[in-house]
């Protein structure tokens, strides 16, 4: 018995569940209303994220400058990207073709380029009726914030008890206790907390009551977090590796919380381009399999920033049933890495990994982050099926559902559940 007459009648039905199919967004930079400014939205925002504001200094006259550019308002910053980016240069990176993409699918006159008439527009936009609509038209059920108690101007939010955002999930991000212990004992010491800039097992155990408190604060984080460099080794005598095997591990067991470690950016290649000057390093694998392999009962979320390393770590995924791998990260999100990322990841572990996730840092970012996501992973999806149905293998239409869901955040949930 099947639902589909023909491989096209199959691969109708898998694009119109792509597009259906809600979308756990499981790591951005998005914060609630409440968070005030921490929320970013609006063209000028999107004119100005990091990733255009890398674009922009590709292609500037040498006049503007980034130590210039920082001191202009944000809406000239944005003039400026518009001007040089968009306009001089043609809207062809995914950054720029993402805010195309995004104008479109509100509804606004992109044709036009009447930045000024966009501007009206989303200044006569309510933050909260906009976030559900946005959240709406990229197909999203709920999306997991970056919630970082390091961060000075996080903290008053959570602290005063602002009211947090049902489809926005908290992340207790950590990146300071494991790769700057100095700066993050400072700031735990000054929090209250016994951490000296020695790692003794006093610091430790203060580290640790750190994370539990601020856990409770944030009320039932998704995940530990941290970003990684390329060189982060384990098992090693690095500070980074004791502050992982004596804090964050025990921690993560402690409050059993899945572990998301992001590695492979390397930062501050050009801090004159602040957020826009991190780049990227080949990782090493292996320190992934040994925290699998020596800590079976930790869940760890995986995602690599270097194209070189997806290939070894699908088979570290393969090996690891406490290892789930996800996203297309930073400079992997580009439909070209996206679709030879989905294809190697279904090839070698079958539906059981999250093909993306936003990164979004400005709340409209999403619809054009999910539109392309869904586009890409789509065609992979049609691809596949139509070799299954050549062979004789006939999906039903509620299986079609469930795989295009699980690469959407049903593995991940399974995941977290199991
Ligand atoms: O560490 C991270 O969470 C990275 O995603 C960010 O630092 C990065 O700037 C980003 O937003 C990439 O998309
Ligand atoms: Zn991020």
């Amino acid at each position: 018995m099947t639902d589909f007459s023909d491989a096209d009648a199959l691969a109708a039905a898998v694009r119109k569940a792509v597009d259906e199919t809600p979308i756990t967004d499981i790591h951005t930079h998005l914060f609630p209303p409440s968070h005030g400014d921490l929320l970013l939205w609006g063209v000028d925002e999107l004119l100005t994220y990091h990733y255009l504001v890398a674009e922009l200094f590709t292609v500037a006259p040498r006049d503007v400058t980034p130590q210039a550019f920082w001191k202009l308002p944000k809406r000239r910053q944005a003039d400026l990207v518009w001007e040089h980016v968009f306009l001089k240069h043609g809207a062809l990176s995914e950054a720029a073709r993402g805010v195309v993409t995004t104008l479109n699918l509100l509804g606004l006159d992109i044709a036009g380029r009447d930045l000024g008439g966009i501007r009206a527009w989303f200044d006569a936009q309510e933050v909260e009726p906009y976030l559900e609509r946005v959240l709406d038209l990229a197909g999203i059920d709920y999306a997991v914030m970056t919630n970082d108690p390091f961060q000075p101007a996080e903290v008053p939010h959570w602290r005063d008890g602002a009211p947090g955002c049902d489809r926005l999930r908290p992340a207790l991000r950590i990146d300071p206790v494991i790769v700057n212990w100095p700066a993050a004992a400072q700031t735990m010491r000054e929090a209250g907390y016994g951490t000296a800039p020695e790692t003794d097992a006093q610091s430790y155990a203060e580290a640790r009551r750190f994370l539990t408190d601020w856990a409770g604060t944030l009320g039932d984080p998704v995940y530990l977090a941290a970003s990684l460099p390329p060189e982060f080794r384990y098992p090693s005598d690095s500070p980074s590796a004791r502050t992982m095997r004596n804090v964050v591990l025990p921690t993560a067991r402690e409050l059993d919380l899945p572990i998301a470690l992001m590695i492979g950016a390397r930062k501050g290649v050009n801090r004159a381009l602040g957020d826009a000057g991190d780049s990227v390093g080949v990782a090493d694998v292996t320190a992934v399999q040994k925290l699998c392999a020596e800590h079976p009962d930790v869940k760890f979320l995986v995602t690599m920033l270097s194209r070189v390393n997806q290939h070894e770590l699908c088979v570290c995924a393969r090996k690891f049933g406490n290892l789930h791998l996800f996203g297309c990260w930073w400079f992997c999100n580009d439909p070209s890495i996206i679709r030879e990322m989905s294809l190697q990841r279904l090839e070698l572990l079958g539906a059981t990994f999250t093909a993306n996730h936003s990164d979004a840092r400005v709340l409209d970012q999403l619809v054009y982050k999910w539109r392309h996501t869904r586009d890409v992973v789509g065609e992979v999806l049609v691809e596949k099926y139509r070799l299954l149905f050549a062979a004789g293998w006939r999906p039903t239409a509620e299986e079609i559902a469930r795989d295009v869901r699980a690469l959407f955040g049903g593995a991940f949930c399974d995941f977290l559940a199991k």
